[in-house]
């Protein structure tokens, strides 16, 4: 058996559920493409992304002895639509890739199995580096070439086997392997995720503007959530899946059968409230061996609270009004907005005009101030108009 089919048998016995091989090079039309990408500063505060750009762009850059990667995809498919949680407002939207353990634990064990093993193979001939998203390292298009899938209009990459719903791990190797042939790109004329996008985060298709992105925003973006994001960010407070979850190559994935991303039921459609009495110590203890975990507790209570002035559930004020003196201005400031969409006017205005001299932090008191721009601006209605 020639040494590429016997990595691919390995990797299948290791539990990867599609394996490819490709040279150890992105092509010139795929490095161009990222750098406008960084040109157009579409990566926000990722400044990583920028910094190692090069490597990014040249395998040979990151690692100049290799020669091969190999190319390994894991299904994480759900079991059910992961999107109905969407249509329940009083319940938060986890991003499916977080609803159990964070997957590079799974991922990089398997790949240092599959990565040992290809040196005792080769009698200690190939030298070997694994990585799954902990290296500069251009993953979509090199499992695209590699003939995993494709990237689809989303950019994500698209397998007929497995749908969107794929993570990518790589093996970099000094071993001259013979590449395998990329996959077609099967879009067509479909266009159904670039329309479901709530945040209009595409400008072209191929193509994201990661600063609109929902999964940018609640977990990559550290700061405010901008008044133009809040409404459309609905009830997900980690992570987007809406235009994974709407392609109809999805319809041929089987659901993942691996313990690790099997979704924990407490995660498919949380209560919000169960969420806005987290303190520090509760949060890391509930998140632990979670991908949320890395988010730290303020920016999770930012997105919850977002989520929570979107749900129209007057109910929840009362938990959240203690929120507009926590120790975290970020927590502070989006505590105020949720109180904007649902609480009393009146007591609005009262907790704002204790509150706005002593606030300390400058994006708090404006978040007051917004309130209290739209305030006036309606004085006779007896109705404070609340949204931004
Ligand atoms: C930065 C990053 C993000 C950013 C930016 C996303 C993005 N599209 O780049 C944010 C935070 C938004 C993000 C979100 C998500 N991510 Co992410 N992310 C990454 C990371 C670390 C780097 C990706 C990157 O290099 N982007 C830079 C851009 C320029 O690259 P690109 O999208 O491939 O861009 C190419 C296309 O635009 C193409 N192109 C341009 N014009 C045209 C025209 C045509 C015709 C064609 C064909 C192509 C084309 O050329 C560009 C360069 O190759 C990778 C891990 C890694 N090391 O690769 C994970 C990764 C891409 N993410 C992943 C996942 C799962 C997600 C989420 C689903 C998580 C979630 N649910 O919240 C979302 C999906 C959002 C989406 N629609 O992409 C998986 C995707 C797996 C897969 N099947 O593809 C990866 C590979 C991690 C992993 N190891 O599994 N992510
Ligand atoms: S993950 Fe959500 S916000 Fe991001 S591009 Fe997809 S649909 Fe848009
Ligand atoms: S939803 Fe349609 S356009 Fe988007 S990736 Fe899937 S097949 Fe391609």
């Amino acid at each position: 058996m020639r040494i590429e089919d016997r990595i691919k048998e390995k990797a299948r016995e290791l539990g990867f559920d599609s394996v490819g091989i490709t040279a150890a090079d992105v092509g010139e039309r795929e490095a161009e493409r990222f750098q406008t990408f960084i040109a157009d500063g579409e990566y926000g505060e990722m400044d990583w992304m920028a910094a190692k750009a090069e490597r990014r762009r040249h395998p040979q850059a990151l690692w100049p002895e290799a020669r091969s990667i190999i190319m390994l995809g894991t299904n994480y498919a759900p079991e059910d639509d992961p999107l109905e949680v969407l249509r329940k407002p009083d319940r938060g939207y986890v991003s499916v890739y977080a609803r159990n353990r964070d997957y590079h634990d799974l991922v990089k064990k398997r790949l240092k199995r599959l990565a040992r093993w290809l040196v005792e193979e080769t009698k200690s001939t190939a030298d070997v580096k694994v990585f799954v998203d902990t290296a500069p390292v251009l993953e979509k298009p090199l499992a695209a070439s590699a003939g995993l899938g494709w990237q689809g209009k989303h950019t994500n990459l698209v397998s007929r086997e497995f749908g969107s719903w794929m993570f990518l791990g790589e093996v970099f190797t000094t071993l001259e392997l013979t590449p395998d042939t990329p996959d077609e790109d099967h879009c067509g004329t479909c266009r159904k995720c670039l329309d479901a996008c709530p945040t209009d985060a595409f400008p072209t298709p191929y193509t994201l503007d990661a600063r609109r992105c929902i999964a940018y925003l609640t977990i990559e973006h550290k700061g405010m959530i901008a008044p133009e994001f809040r409404s459309a960010i609905g009830n997900r407070i980690y992570g987007c899946d809406d235009c994974l979850g709407v392609c109809p190559w999805n319809k041929f994935a089987k659901a993942s059968q691996e313990a690790a991303f099997i979704a924990r039921s407490e995660l498919v459609e949380p209560k919000l409230a169960e969420f806005l009495a987290l303190d520090d110590a509760a949060f890391r203890e509930r998140f632990q061996g979670s991908p949320i975990k890395r988010i730290g507790r303020d920016r999770f209570l930012r997105n919850v609270l977002i989520a929570a002035g979107n749900s129209g559930n007057k109910d929840l004020a009362g938990q959240i009004e203690p929120l507009i003196d926590d120790a975290s201005p970020l927590v502070r400031a989006m505590a105020i907005w949720a109180l904007s969409q649902l609480s009393d006017p009146d007591r609005l205005a009262r907790l704002r005009a204790e509150r706005i001299a002593q606030e300390p932090d400058t994006s708090v008191r404006l978040e007051w101030g917004r309130i209290e721009i739209l305030d006036k601006k309606k004085p006779a209605t007896g109705t404070m108009p609340m949204a931004d």
